[in-house]
């Protein structure tokens, strides 16, 4: 297979509160499962506003934080580690652009949410932060390293 000489990544996904309480988790989960990527850790999860701020710490600055650490904070979010060849990059071009109105229909914003401070949905935006959030996120064991039984034509 071709893909399997190419890099596999690791990103982290997580719908947020918003997502949650619009019953829209198994929509997302879907998107990402009906493109052909691998989930490999799932969680309903109430964080603290200690790990929103970790989480976001490259945010500290901005005006928006506090509200932003109070929406992540005010109900539970799924967790959601996946894996594949671009997962990464390609995730983040199925959620579309953070202004939910920018976002290009067919997206999950796009699609799904109206406001930037309510746009249902967390990636990593890069390799290193989707490692990096999976190891804040997800507690050792909670990450399943699997393999399908049959060959997989998507990876
Ligand atoms: P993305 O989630 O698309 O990677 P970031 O990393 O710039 O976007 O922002 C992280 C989160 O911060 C967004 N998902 C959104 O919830 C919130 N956010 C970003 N910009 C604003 C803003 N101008 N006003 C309110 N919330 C914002």
């Amino acid at each position: 297979l071709i893909a399997s000489l190419e890099q596999v990544d690791q990103t982290y996904i997580m719908v947020k509160p918003d997502g949650v309480q619009r019953g829209l988790v198994g929509e997302i989960i879907s998107r990402f499962e009906k493109k052909g990527f691998k989930l490999t850790g799932l969680k309903l999860f109430q964080c603290s506003k200690e790990l929103a701020e970790e989480h976001y710490k490259d945010l500290k600055q901005k005006s928006f934080f506090p509200k932003l650490i109070d929406y992540i904070t005010s109900g539970p979010v799924v967790c959601m580690a996946w894996e594949g060849v671009g997962v990464v990059a390609s995730a983040r071009k199925l959620i579309g652009a953070t202004d939910p109105l920018q976002a290009e229909p067919g997206t999950i914003r796009g699609d799904l949410a109206v406001q930037t401070g309510r746009n249902v949905v967390h990636g990593s935006d890069s390799p290193e932060n989707g490692k990096r959030e999976i190891a804040l996120w997800f507690k050792e064991g909670e990450v399943c390293d699997w393999t399908p039984v049959q060959s997989p034509w998507l990876r």
